[in-house]
């Protein structure tokens, strides 16, 4: 398999620690948003993911797949193991809620493209900019502790799930931000227990290919 990523993408992140969980073997594409007006609106790339965002996974058939947490849905269920979701279907939809108030709450409003157009468009400051990704993560971070449990190793329970796995990528972005993480001490706890296994270390922007000092 080929995933197209960008090192400091938060959800090509979530793809990688998904893939390295599962232990399948995979190549990265690296993709530069910043570069040439961003390789994301390149035609070839566009072709494979007409939203113009990593990641995408092209399958070894050629298939490509878009958007991360269908792509993470897609690696679970054609390899259950080690499983992502819990069976239980309560807990299953408290994983998957947790998971979206990441994906779907924090990260779509701080996303690069939002940024590059409050700057383009409403000429808001790179301070200002800073100031509007902390005011977004912080809310997130404030429901997502409400709601991870208090006493396990991962967000809910002993084993990592997709809320994990969204909840470390957007901690470093949120870091990159400079986001007061103090009030999510419990947040910080799970973040070092999952950074503690190799699936998620591996995964980190600072040891992707395309990794740039800055
Ligand atoms: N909902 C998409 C979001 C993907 C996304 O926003 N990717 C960002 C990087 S984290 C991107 O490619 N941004 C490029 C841009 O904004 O131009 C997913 O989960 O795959």
């Amino acid at each position: 398999m080929k995933l197209y990523s960008y090192w400091r993408s938060t959800a090509a992140y979530r793809v990688r620690i998904a893939l390295n969980l599962k232990g399948v073997d995979y190549g990265i594409e690296p993709v530069h948003l910043l570069a040439d007006g961003g390789q994301q609106h390149a035609p070839d790339y566009v072709a494979l993911n007409p939203i113009h965002l990593v990641p995408t996974l092209v399958l070894s058939d050629g298939t490509a797949l878009t958007q991360s947490l269908a792509i993470i849905d897609y690696l679970d269920e054609t390899q259950p193991d080690p499983p992502l979701l819990p069976a239980e279907p309560v807990l299953r939809a408290q994983v998957r809620a947790a998971a979206q108030i990441t994906a779907v709450d924090i990260h779509p409003v701080n996303n690069l493209r939002v940024v590059q157009h409050l700057e383009k468009q409403f000429s808001i400051s790179r301070e200002d900019v800073a100031d509007w990704m902390r005011h977004w993560t912080g809310i997130g971070f404030d429901a997502l502790q409400a709601v991870v449990h208090s006493d396990t190793l991962f967000s809910f329970g002993d084993t990592p799930t997709l809320a994990d796995i969204c909840l470390v990528a957007q901690y470093y972005n949120a870091r990159r931000w400079g986001l007061d993480l103090t009030p999510y001490s419990r947040l910080t706890e799970i973040e070092k227990n999952c950074l503690a296994l190799e699936a998620f270390r591996a995964a980190m922007p600072e040891n992707q290919p395309d990794a740039a000092p800055n």
